[in-house]
């Protein structure tokens, strides 16, 4: 390892806010170095608790989360917070109230902050969010929290490589439970039915159980209900204690190892597809993607042949 890299790897395993920042952008930008410094930093990652929240457009995620980092910090824990969300007041077009949290957890060095700036660049936002992710991991972080709009398949990536995931439901909105992405049902270890002060928390709770009473999961575990009113702090502790217990579930039987093992599974898929797809364009040029498009359309190639030889050619 050159002396640079190993320079940055110790910054940013101290703890340095400033190193971990500029890492943190190498890694998303696809700045030159930045597989080097992944590949570094990566025997240093698995000890963060990496858990994911997911919701609506304005569920409470980031009140959840605010809170939850407080409580993690209180216990002397450190966190990081990846917001993965254009219109999240972590991206600084914040409201006053969620400006002056933030300023409050920025005089906190327990508590690093990163939005995710980039949507569906350089090989996709969940490839990003698990980089910068394994940055933060390698920094040394206790937990990770990682805040995601609950609305498509970005979205179930995102939360799936998180060690815990909280599905955030909200009463009325007309976002009954059959109406939620099935995708983002089903990966809930945790429910949260958040504005619970608003009318018809109940009913959601209701339709949550009655959807449990039909598919059971595979592992045994039924995701528990935790109501709360994240604007007044309420339900925050008994969320820390279930997520605690949930913990404590995986790691029995190695559950954890198993989660693990899967996880890794489908991120070497779309780790795989990302760097056959970078070679096969690079193999292509410039403006030839366009050509054959253009050949195609026009039948004067067939598709099939086309790809095939593509792909045989940047396999060499
Ligand atoms: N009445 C009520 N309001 C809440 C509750 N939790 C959050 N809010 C308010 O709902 C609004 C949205 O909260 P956020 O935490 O920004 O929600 P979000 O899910 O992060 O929103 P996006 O990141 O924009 O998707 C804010 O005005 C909060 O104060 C709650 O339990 N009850
Ligand atoms: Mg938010």
């Amino acid at each position: 390892m050159n002396h640079d890299l190993q320079s940055v790897i110790e910054s940013v395993r101290a703890g340095d806010a400033r190193a971990l920042a500029r890492a943190i952008s190498t890694v998303e930008n696809h700045a030159p170095g930045w597989s080097d410094l992944l590949k570094a930093l990566f025997p240093h990652t698995g000890k963060a608790r990496i858990i994911g929240l997911t919701g609506a457009p304005g569920a409470g995620k980031s009140t959840l989360v605010d809170h939850l980092a407080r409580l993690y910090r209180k216990e002397k824990r450190t966190v990081g917070i990846v917001a993965v969300d254009p219109t999240s007041p972590y991206t600084g077009g914040a409201i006053l109230g969620d400006r002056i949290r933030m300023q409050e957890h920025f005089s906190d060095p327990g508590i690093y902050i990163r939005s995710m700036a980039t949507r569906g660049s350089l090989g996709g936002l969940a490839r990003a969010t698990a980089d910068v992710t394994t940055v933060l991991d390698a920094s040394g972080r206790d937990v990770i929290l990682i805040e995601t709009v609950g609305v498509g398949q970005d979205e179930v990536d995102i939360v799936r490589l998180a060690y815990i995931t909280i599905v955030i439901l909200v009463p009325g909105m007309g976002d009954d439970v059959q109406t939620i992405k099935a995708g983002i049902m089903e990966i809930a270890d945790i429910f949260v039915i958040n504005k619970s002060d608003h009318e018809g928390a109940e009913r959601v709770e209701r339709e949550i159980r009655a959807m449990q009473a039909l598919s059971a999961r595979h592992d045994g575990w039924t995701p528990p209900i935790v109501k709360t009113v994240a604007s007044e702090g309420q339900g925050i502790e008994q969320l820390a204690l279930v997520i605690a217990e949930y913990e404590a579930y995986l790691e029995k039987e190695n559950r954890a190892q198993k989660k693990s093992v899967n996880n890794w599974q489908q991120r070497l898929v779309e780790m795989l597809r990302d760097a056959m797809l970078e070679k096969a364009r690079a193999q292509l040029g410039d403006g030839n993607l366009a050509r054959f498009a253009a050949e195609v359309a026009e039948h004067k190639r067939d598709p099939y042949s086309l790809v095939e030889e593509i792909a045989s050619r940047s396999s060499d």
